[in-house]
């Protein structure tokens, strides 16, 4: 097979590098080693920056993010036992959209589908060779058959485990890393909303957070070990703990849980983000903890400014959009490290903590609940950096 950009993983990076490509009349071809059906039902992310709705909406995929999308003016935060409302709209006019990244996934895949670009599911062996040459390639194993992909160009898109960052030769990136000493537990309930925005809570058991799907699917998560075993969890006994942490303001509505599992929090960044014709873009080259909801938007910026590069160069025939790849997308890609590390610090209670630290953290809260330039902010960054 040959193609112009082949691209590994069909994630949201992934998917709508495609999309974006074939918008812009470059050809693609995506491999993703897991069936359709699982992609569509991977329950991640769901807070959508209202940079990335419009980009959605503007190239075509967002009639149902417009139709579904519970958009929200603001957060709340709760510490000390009372909601405090940080209003984004008041603040910096945008706001931020709540639609599952399996409805991003499943309009997506629709959409390329329906215009012709393939998608091989279910493939084996991926691996990626002549990075370094005009003629990269991409090997696999689908239906049985070894195959193998020319390419112009590879997207990296292959998510944290993923093949692409691993093929780089040693000592040509540089990685920059964090861990934290806690996880999330987080379930998907279907029980009705308990506030019509998310509420971030600072509690004396740990953080909690409380989102939303649909209204009558809710989301919530509360700080626990970071091997923690989510088995261990009853459902009685999650749902008592999360009554504890968010429940001492509003009373706190239960239901069946549909899903649960732990998430392990960590910052990562990979330097440059390129090498040879290689490209990575998303959770292949950054991770952040998901405190500040930036993952699913950074992988989308990312594709955003890789997608024009490629453009340029096949309008042009000029790489110097493709060599400053890197350059270009690292500021935002730090920045939204920076932020999710600060409200990740702002929120959790740390194993060597003392009463000076938690002392401080409420100051921190009570400030940005308080301050008007404090609260700008936060709003400028959760509602996203502007793009351009
Ligand atoms: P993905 O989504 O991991 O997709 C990578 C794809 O590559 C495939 N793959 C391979 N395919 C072929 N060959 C191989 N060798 C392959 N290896 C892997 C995988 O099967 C997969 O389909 O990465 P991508 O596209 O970069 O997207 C990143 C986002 O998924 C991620 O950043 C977000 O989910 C993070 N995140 C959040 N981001 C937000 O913007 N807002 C949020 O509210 C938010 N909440 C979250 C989150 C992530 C969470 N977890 C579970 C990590 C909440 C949670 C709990
Ligand atoms: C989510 O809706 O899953 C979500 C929202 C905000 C976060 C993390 C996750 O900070």
């Amino acid at each position: 097979m040959r193609t112009q950009v082949g691209i590994i993983g069909a994630g949201p990076a992934g998917l709508m590098l495609a999309h974006l490509l074939r918008r812009a009349g470059i050809e693609s071809i995506i491999v993703e080693n897991r069936s359709r059906e699982y992609c569509e039902a991977r329950v991640r992310a769901g807070l959508i920056e209202q940079w990335a709705r419009d980009m959605l909406i503007e190239t075509g995929v967002g009639e149902r993010l417009k139709a579904e999308g519970l958009f929200h003016k603001g957060i709340k935060l709760q510490f000390d036992g009372v909601l405090h409302e940080i209003k984004f709209t008041e603040l910096v006019g945008k706001g931020t959209t709540i639609y599952g990244q399996q409805e991003v996934v499943k309009d997506l895949i629709d959409d390329l589908l329906r215009h012709g670009v393939p998608i091989l599911f279910e493939v084996s062996g991926t691996r990626v060779s002549d990075l370094d040459t005009k003629l990269p390639k991409i090997h696999f194993t689908h239906d049985g058959k070894a195959q193998q992909i020319e390419c112009d160009f590879i997207g990296g898109c292959d998510g944290f485990h993923g093949i692409c960052r691993p093929s780089v030769p040693d000592g040509k990136l540089t990685f920059y890393d964090r861990e934290y000493p806690f996880g999330w537990l987080g379930i998907l309930s279907e029980s009705a909303n308990v506030d019509e925005e998310l509420i971030y809570s600072y509690h004396d058991r740990g953080f909690a957070l409380y989102t939303q799907r649909s209204p009558t699917v809710s989301r919530l998560y509360f700080q626990c070990a970071p091997d923690e075993d989510a088995g261990n969890w009853t459902d009685e006994a999650i749902w008592e703990e999360l009554r504890l942490r968010l429940g001492g303001v509003c009373p706190l509505p239960t239901g069946p849980i549909l899903q649960k599992g732990v998430t392990p929090m960590r910052s990562f960044v990979t330097e440059p983000m390129q090498y040879g014709r290689l490209f990575l873009a998303g959770d292949s080259a950054h991770i952040v903890p998901p405190t500040g909801a930036k993952g699913m938007n950074l992988a989308l910026a990312d594709v955003l400014k890789l997608s024009r590069a490629l453009a340029h160069f096949y309008k042009t025939g000029q790489h110097d959009r493709l060599d400053g790849y890197s350059a270009e997308v690292l500021p935002r890609v730090w920045k939204a490290q920076r932020f999710s590390w600060w409200m990740t610090s702002l929120l959790h209670h740390f194993p060597h903590e003392n009463a000076f630290d938690r002392r401080r953290q409420v100051a921190e809260l009570d400030y940005v609940a308080t301050s008007r330039a404090a609260a700008m902010t936060l709003a400028e960054n959760y509602a996203g950096l502007p793009i351009d």
